[in-house]
């Protein structure tokens, strides 16, 4: 029994090194890489309007990151039915509203219930904007009972800045778990997605779980349903840049930490791989992404080019300086990247070439960025930034 012990240990310890080790984290190594070009169409025809964007180039782009990385993104269903199962308009001493909403949606007579949980402000007493996290941390996170407030969902500090904050458990819609991810929207509802290699799996379907959520904020008039920001950390941010990309009722899209196959260039070998994401969790992409392991270069897409998708909605990048393996400085170069999309639109986004210091915030035109210092994780300080970022963006200050 002690030996067997011993050898898993071991075991453990080789696969933790092998992860760490394994992957780079030296500036002098990312290698040269060339990033696909973005405003060039498919026929070889140089885009140069945000028209031409539109018709052309811009389509091509989003069927390559539904053919080659995410999936697709179903649209369709039968039925979709809200019904507020818990309400209190007196939550937090009086100063917010508290309401759950069981969102059913129906197709071919199989259903799925998300329930939306959220906070309102009681004052003004006018719709107002909304913070909805894609959240992939459970239900403690965002415990109503406010007995237990996480950082990582700070509803009092977002209800006092006067925006309503919403988050739904992704497990409603796929459960993050190799094992068991089917047993949600893709068996119920979209079973022929799980045959196709460019069919839907975890993030996708996270996506489309908060783009449910949004049509229940369109009925509700708590909300000013054209001022949704949605909000997704690390894997929970590669869904929310994808949602962000897919509906264009989201006006920010916020990223925290996404890293790998979410903000950060795939191209630059630089904290995680697309080898090593596919390996740890196949089953959140498309079964196509997994040739692009070791392979980034023949990616007919970088993401820098998913950033661009969101043009010239609002996009916001956060990091963390601890957090090499989500890639900082990749995923500022993506955001910069992006910039030619949103000039087509007008949008002078102008980003200075250099990542910004530690704990700088920038906001420019339609992007902002901050590098928080310390780990992986989404904190109040994050928040702040967030929502500093939507004031500007919504002429609220
Ligand atoms: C890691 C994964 C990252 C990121 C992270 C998270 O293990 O490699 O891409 O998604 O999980 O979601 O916290």
């Amino acid at each position: 029994m002690k030996i067997y012990k011993q050898i898993c240990v071991t075991l453990l310890l080789l696969f933790v090194f092998q992860t760490l080790v394994a992957q780079n984290y030296d500036e002098s190594k990312t290698g040269s890489y060339h990033l696909p070009e973005m405003l060039v169409t498919s026929d070889g025809k140089k885009i140069t309007s945000f028209e031409g964007w539109e018709r052309i180039r811009r389509p091509e782009i989003l069927k390559l990151f539904e053919d080659h990385v995410y999936g697709q993104f179903p649209r369709d269903f039968d039925n979709i039915d809200f019904k507020i199962t818990r309400q209190d308009k007196n939550a937090m001493g009086g100063k917010a509203t508290f309401k759950e909403v069981a969102i059913k949606v129906t197709r071919n007579q199989n259903e799925v219930t998300v329930n939306l949980l959220m906070f309102t402000p009681n004052e003004p007493k006018e719709p107002v904007p909304v913070f909805l996290v894609i959240n992939h941390r459970g239900l403690k996170t965002m415990d109503i009972t406010r007995q237990n407030k996480d950082g990582f969902w700070p509803a009092e500090e977002v209800i006092d800045a006067g925006y309503a904050i919403a988050g739904f458990d992704v497990a409603d819609v796929a459960p993050d778990n190799n094992d068991h991810f089917t047993e949600g929207i893709l068996e119920k509802l979209y079973p022929g997605q799980l045959k196709m290699d460019n069919g839907m799996r975890a993030l996708g379907a996270w996506g489309w779980g908060a783009s449910r959520a949004i049509d229940w904020f369109e009925k509700d008039e708590s909300i000013d349903a054209a001022k949704i920001i949605s909000v997704g950390h690390s894997r929970g941010g590669k869904a929310s840049l994808w949602l962000g990309v897919q509906d264009k009722r989201v006006a920010i899209t916020v990223s925290n930490e996404s890293g790998n196959s979410g903000a950060a260039l795939s191209r630059r070998n630089f904290g995680e791989t697309v080898e090593r994401i596919t390996q740890s969790f196949p089953y959140w992409f498309a079964p196509n992404y997994r040739q692009y392991a070791n392979n980034e270069d023949k990616l007919p897409v970088d993401q820098h080019m998913l950033i661009a998708l969101i043009a010239p909605r609002a996009v916001y990048v956060a990091s963390a300086a601890e957090d090499l393996w989500a890639d900082p400085k990749g995923q500022y170069m993506a955001l910069k990247a992006a910039q030619p999309v949103f000039e087509l639109y007008g949008i002078n986004t102008n980003l200075p070439s250099e990542m910004p210091e530690v704990n700088q915030q920038i906001i420019h035109p339609h992007m902002g960025f901050h590098n928080r210092e310390g780990k992986h994780n989404m904190t109040p300080y994050d928040w702040q930034q967030f929502m500093k970022f939507a004031d500007h963006y919504f002429h609220r200050q």
